[in-house]
Parts: C-alpha cells; sequence; structure tokens
C-alpha cells in the first residue's frame, strides 16, 4: 500500500466559535486560533480539522452554510483564514477544511433562487416533492433534530427536504450542474493550500428520498469517485469522511486506494454502544467494555490492511469521552492517559478533540436555558410534548448533548478559563480553574504531555504507523493488544474500568514506552492492575 503524510500525522478538531476569542465579543475567531498555532506545535499534531467557519446565520452553528467562500463575519475576513494557512503551514501543520455538501443553508443563494419558483434553474439544485395524498408530507423521512424531514413552502405547494433542521435544505446531488459547482467551490479552496477535506455526513449524499432512502445511496461511490476525478484527486490531500451507518465492508468501499475515493471514513460503531438498540441517542443503556473490545479489534483486524482506520473518541457531536466511559472524578488524570495510550496505540490516523489533551470533562446544566445546540433544543421541546419528565431530559441532555463538547476550550485560571475577555457564547465549565492549558504545560506529568509522548512515539516508531495488531484474551474490563514490526513486538494493556483486574502474559519486557502511573513494572506475569492502569512494553 503507497504510504502517505496522513497516515502518520495526529489530527487536531478545532471547534472555532469556542476555541480562542481574539476581540471580546465572546465568539472564538481565526485571529484567536492563530494565536494558538504554537500551542498545538508543542503538542506536535500535524494537521487540524477545522469545523466550518463559512458565511452561515448559525442555525447549526455554522453547519448551514450560506457562502462557501466568505468567511462567517464574527471569525474574522479571508485574509485572515489565508494568514491562518500559511501561519499552520509554517510550522508544519496543514489545515483540513470541513466540506458541507450534503445541504446549504436556505439563506443560501441557490436556495433562495430555487424557492423563487418550480422553473428557476436552481430548483433542481434541493429536493422538493408534492404533497402526500392527504396532503400531509411526502413520506415519513424524520429529521434528525426532531420532527419531519419535510418543510411545507406555500409560494410553490411543495416540500422541501431536510435530514437536519429546516434552515439546512437538501442539495440534490442527482443535478450535475449542482455538483460542478461544488467541484468548482472546492478547487478554488485546494488552490489555497489546505491540506484536505472533512467530508460532513458524505454518506447521504446518493439518497433517494421518494424511496426513503438516505445513507448509502446507489450512486454514492459514483459521486465521490467523481469528486476525486475533478478536486482532490489530483492533489496528495486527506479526506475523511462523516459516515454513521458504515460497517468494515462498506468502509473498505470508500477508503481502498483502488477506488480513488477518500483516505478514511469515520465510523461510528463504538459510539453507540451506550444507547439502547431500539433507542435514539438519548436513551441510555451501560456501555459493556467486552463490547468495545470486540468492535476496536473487528476494526483494526477487518480494515486494517485495504482501507485505513481514523481513531476518536470526541468530536463537536459526542460529550467528552472523559465524562462519559471514563472517570472524570478521583481517576481523571490516569483515565485520561489510559484512553489516549489505548487510542493512540492503534491503527490508524486518531483525531484529537480540543480540550482533550487537556482532560477537559462535561458540563451538567440544571436549566435548558443554559443549553445552545438546535439539536438538544429541539429534543427537549418534542420530548417534553411526549411526557417525559423534565429532570429525564436533563439526565439525557447531561450525558448526550453536544453542547458538553462546545464549552470555551480552558487556557489557563482567570475569567472564563482566559477564552474571552468578554461574556462567552455558551458558559465555561467553572473546573476551568484547574483544568487548564496554562497548568497542563507547567506540569510534567500532565496529561497534555502524556498526549505529546502519544504522538512523538507515533513519529519516531514505525510500528505505532504500521505495525500488525493482535488482540489479548483478558478479562472483560482489560483491553490489551500487541503491535508488531519488522521483528518488533509492543505490547499495549489497558484497564478499562474503575477497578482492580487481573493481567498476566508470558513476554519479558525489555523497555517500558509509556506508563500512566508512572511507577517501575518489571514483570508481566500475575498483574493486579491498578483502576485505569494503561501501558505499553516492547517485549521479547
Ligand atoms: O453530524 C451528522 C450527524 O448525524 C450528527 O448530527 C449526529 O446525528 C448527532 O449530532 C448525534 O448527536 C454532522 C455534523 O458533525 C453536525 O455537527 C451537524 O449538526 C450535522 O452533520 C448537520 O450538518
Ligand atoms: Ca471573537
Amino acid at each position: 500500500m503507497e504510504k502517505h503524510w496522513w497516515q502518520e500525522v495526529v489530527v487536531y478538531q478545532i471547534y472555532p466559535r469556542s476555541f480562542k476569542d481574539s476581540n471580546g465579543d465572546g465568539i472564538g475567531d481565526i485571529a484567536g486560533m492563530t494565536e494558538k498555532l504554537d500551542y498545538l506545535e508543542k503538542l506536535g499534531i500535524g494537521a487540524i480539522w477545522l469545523s466550518p467557519v463559512y458565511q452561515s446565520p448559525n442555525d447549526d452553528n455554522g453547519y448551514d452554510i450560506s457562502d462557501y467562500e466568505a468567511i462567517l463575519d464574527e471569525f474574522g475576513t479571508m485574509e485572515e483564514m489565508e494568514h491562518f494557512i500559511a501561519e499552520a503551514g509554517k510550522r508544519n501543520i496543514k489545515i483540513v477544511m470541513d466540506l458541507v455538501v450534503n445541504h446549504t443553508s436556505d439563506e443560501h443563494a441557490w436556495f433562495v433562487e430555487a424557492k423563487k419558483g418550480k422553473d428557476n434553474p436552481y430548483r433542481d439544485y434541493y429536493v422538493w416533492a408534492d404533497p402526500a395524498e392527504d396532503g400531509g408530507v411526502p413520506n415519513g423521512l424524520g429529521s434528525a433534530f426532531s420532527g419531519p424531514a419535510w418543510e411545507w413552502d406555500e409560494k410553490s405547494g411543495q416540500y422541501y427536504l431536510h435530514l437536519f433542521s429546516k434552515k439546512q435544505p437538501d442539495l440534490n446531488w442527482q443535478n450535475e450542474q449542482m455538483r460542478r459547482d461544488i467541484y468548482a467551490m472546492m478547487n478554488r479552496w485546494i488552490a489555497k493550500g489546505i491540506g484536505g477535506f472533512r467530508m460532513d455526513v458524505i454518506d447521504l449524499i446518493g439518497k433517494i428520498p421518494e424511496e426513503g432512502i438516505t445513507g448509502n445511496g446507489p450512486h454514492l461511490h459514483e459521486f465521490l469517485q467523481e469528486m476525486h476525478r475533478e478536486t482532490f484527486g489530483a492533489h496528495d490531500l486527506l479526506t475523511v469522511g462523516e459516515t454513521w451507518g458504515a460497517t468494515p465492508e462498506i468502509a473498505k468501499l470508500y477508503s481502498a486506494p483502488e477506488r480513488n475515493e477518500l483516505s478514511m471514513v469515520f465510523q461510528f460503531e463504538h459510539i453507540g454502544l451506550d444507547q439502547q438498540l431500539d433507542g435514539e441517542k438519548w436513551d441510555l443503556q451501560p456501555m459493556r467494555v467486552a463490547e468495545l473490545k470486540r468492535i476496536l479489534a473487528k476494526w483494526q483486524t477487518e480494515l486494517g490492511h485495504d482501507g485505513w482506520n481514523s481513531l476518536f473518541w470526541n468530536n463537536h457531536d459526542l460529550p467528552r469521552m472523559l465524562s462519559r466511559w471514563g472517570n472524570d472524578g478521583v481517576h481523571r488524570i490516569e483515565s485520561a492517559k489510559m484512553l489516549a495510550i489505548l487510542l493512540h496505540m492503534l491503527k490508524g490516523t486518531p483525531y484529537i478533540y480540543q480540550g482533550e489533551e487537556i482532560g477537559m470533562t462535561n458540563t451538567p446544566i440544571a436549566d435548558i436555558a443554559e443549553a445552545r445546540d438546535i439539536e438538544t433544543l429541539n429534543m427537549h421541546r418534542e420530548r417534553l410534548a411526549k411526557g417525559y419528565s423534565e429532570a429525564d431530559i436533563l439526565a439525557s441532555i447531561n450525558a448526550k448533548g453536544r453542547d458538553n463538547a462546545r464549552r470555551p476550550m480552558q487556557w489557563d485560571a482567570s475569567l472564563h478559563g482566559g477564552f474571552t475577555a468578554g461574556t462567552p457564547w455558551i458558559g465555561a465549565n467553572e473546573n476551568y480553574a484547574t483544568i487548564n492549558a496554562e497548568a497542563a504545560l507547567a506540569d510534567p506529568d500532565s496529561i497534555f504531555y502524556t498526549y505529546q509522548k502519544l504522538i512523538r512515539l507515533r513519529k519516531e516508531n514505525p510500528i505505532v504507523v504500521w505495525g500488525d495488531f493482535e488482540l489479548v484474551d483478558t478479562v472483560d474490563e482489560v483491553i490489551s493488544y500487541y503491535r508488531e514490526y519488522a521483528g518488533e513486538r509492543w505490547l499495549v494493556v489497558t484497564n478499562f474500568s474503575d477497578a482492580a483486574q487481573p493481567f498476566s502474559v508470558d513476554d519479558e519486557i525489555v523497555e517500558v514506552i509509556i506508563h500512566n502511573y508512572g511507577m517501575a513494572l518489571s514483570d508481566l506475569k500475575d498483574l493486579q492492575l491498578l483502576p485505569w492502569q494503561a501501558f505499553v512494553v516492547k517485549v521479547t
């Protein structure tokens, strides 16, 4: 398999609204991000996945784009964006833009035109349908943000499709001219020297709404191969598709090199483990570590050779994993380091979400007035109407709400965690007084330096990038595996629990590579692992 730069780097995701505010308006901005490039260079990351910075009414915080080639006023100017790309490049950091082309904002010029009437040239850039026999919505398709996926347009007497908010009308990818306009826009961004694209819900662009098909539609891969040919295929860019429904077999269709589609995909099979099978994300069940182990191992072995894995615990849509499945209380430090070691020693490209590297935690709310995210606000309204108690709804929001990831990045112990000199658009977690980047940098034993070391290990040891994966058979709560490359063999051992766990193998330790508890390790026989203990050893 040909080797690429994006197989060897660690990617850092910035959610710009919450990363760093430079002008005191309480909203993160591009100048603020540029100020923090030295911090990211120190961490050692090789690319930044930048959530949308384009013009948007912010109905879905920028995932509703009204102009793909203008920068959101609150974030700054195109000149500042081009300066950011250049400054990142000086630090060997590539910028991976968020490509949101399953839908636009309803304020995008194309949709403004499309709504003018059925004969408008842009009408067919979107998905329209006549009412059903009873005058209601065309079919049962639902929005991810509650309610039907169809919005009535009085003027034309038709509905338009929106798999997300009604201010996010779905684009019609069957329309070739629309596709060509998207490719032209992508090429203009590529010409600015970006490092690639993260492709928002890209598995939905093959949808056939009249047949109720949304993900993995029949033309999906035809469109991606066309996009590859028409845009990034001529460049060595990182392209990662967000594909909620992917299995390893489907992931090969996206990432097998000979298919000329994408570098890799984000798959979410592990992410669904604490969701009731027949429920929504809000309907919780305990996560079983044995299941997590099985799924991680399956993706390592089934996608390890003819495709490429992305590796992540967190992003802007997910609660913070340290609170979700780790221990954000007495064992916050050890469990954060355990999560990092477990993930970063796997085969694939790891992604760090802003604040994960300093052990930031979820931020519970006591009142829905503290919530900002449209998904949460719509669910709150929908579940109240269905008779759920306020307490149950808030419990679900505190466990799984997206605002948990979107609280201001905690830079220091000053007001609002040093994120802004003004009033933040969303409150900071009060624990910024102790959990912040400044404190992390001053503490050689901090979670930050564990991430920094894991990134350095990846750069200095081919085994981490290219080594084969082999799962070790252990008790359910211990996830342990070998990595092997060119005669070298590393053993990764992690206790994914609050309790002591047994572990024993016959290998001899040649060298301790990393250890979250730090004390000496001399033997691997008949161990009693401490809560959240994690280490990597080179073995004979
Ligand atoms: O997310 C796709 C998506 O399906 C998520 O919204 C997911 O269903 C939900 O967040 C689970 O909590 C992408 C973006 O990452 C997300 O921020 C956008 O809201 C969405 O697409 C629409 O663009
Ligand atoms: Ca600002």
